[in-house]
């Protein structure tokens, strides 16, 4: 179906093994971004990638408030989890992960440059005050249903999907390709509830090869 798009959320070596912000079992999400983006590319759909890309005094980190990484505070006016310092411009850090196949990828969006506020979403930062160029890339290809998945569930993953629905997309969450921070346990279980609750279909990999 042409006008379905793969949307891979922050598959960037921070959030997988050894990275700043790891979040457990990341890295096991790239076998099924490759499995999809396979998937997509043999019925031509168009294949696009989120990258959480941070200046090195982004207002998110610990770091910048002398604050313990995992823990809570406000910033601009929002509440905010303090955050190790991750995904920093250009560093290796912030690089997709080297099994991603990304020369399939057709175009990577970029998020959290603004050093004064968070953005979980791949498509607004956390107050919607701006927006990233993705929707208005998706609306051009005349995009009108995505297949998400990525890291981390309870945030980037979360937040995309609902900005998605809002947005009027019809949306699809693979959930074996999503990890979650999980600071409380059920974070990421909640997250999914969360996602199907405003209307997201929620496939493990096998399901979704099963029925489409
Ligand atoms: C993310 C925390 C901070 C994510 C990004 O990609 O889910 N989480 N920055
Ligand atoms: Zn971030």
């Amino acid at each position: 179906m042409k006008n379905r798009a793969l949307l891979l959320v922050d598959l960037q070596n921070d959030f997988c093994a050894g990275g700043a912000l790891a979040v457990p079992e990341g890295d096991s999400t790239v076998d099924i971004a490759n499995t999809l983006i396979d998937w997509c590319k043999a019925r031509g759909e168009a294949i696009v990638a989120s990258q959480d890309w941070h200046p090195a005094d982004h207002g998110s980190f610990a770091s910048q408030h002398d604050a313990e990484p995992y823990t809570q505070g406000e910033l601009d006016g929002l509440a905010q989890t303090w955050w190790p310092d991750h995904c920093v411009q250009e560093s290796e850090g912030a690089a997709l992960h080297p099994l991603l196949k990304q020369k399939a990828i057709d175009a990577v969006f970029h998020k959290g440059e603004n050093p004064q506020i968070d953005s979980y979403s791949a498509f607004f930062d956390n107050g919607h005050r701006q927006k990233t160029g993705l929707d208005v890339w998706l609306r051009h290809h005349e995009i009108t249903e995505l297949i998400v998945m990525g890291l981390a569930t309870d945030y980037c993953v979360k937040f995309t999907v609902l900005d998605a629905l809002q947005l009027g997309y019809t949306v699809s969450v693979i959930t074996d390709g999503c990890r979650g921070v999980n600071i409380q346990p059920q974070d990421s279980a909640q997250a999914f509830m969360d996602m199907a609750a405003e209307g997201a279909t929620l496939y493990t990999l096998s399901d979704w090869q099963e029925t489409h």
